[in-house]
């Protein structure tokens, strides 16, 4: 095991036993979301993904360990400390050596994940390529990510706080499958459909188990997308939400936003815009995600395929 790492006790056992554990992310508490519902949900999806019958192990940096699985206390803090590092793979040398802390997007919870030897991540959405990228050159380390490391991320599609097209082309070139779970469309977070069409739909999860195995048995490196949109009840009419988002957009590119701050500007600019609707769409697609890649991951532990 990698000398830098914490695996929470409940988490190792279950790796031991071979039963299914679902790693998840601590950017999505830190940046991605507003105290307290940020803590609150964090909770909420480890006690869906429990009741699913897997384990999970949310990850992060506490003075340069790399935790896989946090307990309450630590949990809480990451909601508490806003300041706390935003950590992709470049971040990793820095936080370790200098035994900061740090909260990891899609693309550092990967590496972190596959180091604990966990396939499956759930969250809300993938980082992609911003709009304007052509200009700004703004394409998430997400993406690359998903090009090298051997997880499987649920996810409800990318805001269209960027260019979805762009995003979908970029997995393409990067050879990660984008399946749809019960759509044909990817999805825009938000919303359940986007116009753009997914690699392939499945709609049963011995079926997306047997994928994700066979992928690895092949030997081929790098990621898988599985987009599951958010449930209809909870959508946001996609004219309301884009005006939100090119309002969000103007505002960053006036207040001259760059770098790794982007993403989590415009999110907090969102939930402000919306008065808080946003943030419970948000939050009702990631317990829909954890409930589905927990099931997915138990399908998986129990070398499901169809
Ligand atoms: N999109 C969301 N919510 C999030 C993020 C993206 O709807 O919380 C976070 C994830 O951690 C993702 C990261 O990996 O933002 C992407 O940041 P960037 O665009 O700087 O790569
Ligand atoms: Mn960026």
């Amino acid at each position: 095991m990698h000398p830098y790492l914490d695996i929470h006790p409940e988490v190792a056992q279950a790796k031991a036993e071979g039963r299914a554990v679902v790693a998840l992310e601590s950017t999505i508490i830190s940046h991605g979301m507003p105290y307290p519902q940020n803590v609150a949900t964090a909770r909420e999806v480890e006690a869906i993904i429990r009741s699913e019958g897997a384990v999970p192990a949310t990850i992060g940096i506490i003075k340069g360990r790399v935790k896989i699985g946090l307990t309450e206390e630590e949990l809480e803090s990451f909601g508490q400390n806003r300041s706390v590092e935003k950590v992709s793979r470049r971040d990793f040398p820095l936080l370790v050596a200098q035994k900061m802390d740090g909260a990891t997007t899609v693309a550092g919870t990967m590496i972190a994940a596959q180091w604990a030897g966990i396939r499956i991540f759930v969250t809300g959405g993938l980082g992609g390529v911003h709009r304007g990228a052509a200009e700004s050159w703004d394409i998430s380390a997400d993406l690359t990510e998903l090009m090298q490391t051997d997880v499987c991320v649920i996810c409800a599609g990318v805001k269209s706080i960027l260019d979805i097209p762009k995003t979908l082309e970029v997995l393409e070139t990067s050879g990660v499958p984008v399946i749809g779970y019960g759509t044909d469309e990817f999805p825009a977070f938000f919303t359940r459909s986007s116009g753009c069409p997914v690699l392939q739909r499945v709609d049963d999860l011995a079926a997306l188990a047997g994928i994700i195995r066979t992928k690895y048995e092949l030997g081929l490196k790098g990621g898988v997308v599985v987009a599951n949109p958010i449930p209809a009840e909870h959508e946001i009419p996609a004219i309301e939400i884009d005006k939100t988002i090119e309002e969000a957009l103007s505002d960053a590119q006036r207040q001259g936003i760059s770098g790794k701050a982007v993403t989590p500007f415009l999110l907090k600019n969102i939930v402000e815009r919306t008065q808080g609707r946003s943030l419970k769409s948000n939050i009702a697609l990631v317990k829909n995600n954890a409930r589905v890649g927990a099931r997915l991951a138990v399908s998986v532990a129990a070398g499901d395929a169809r």
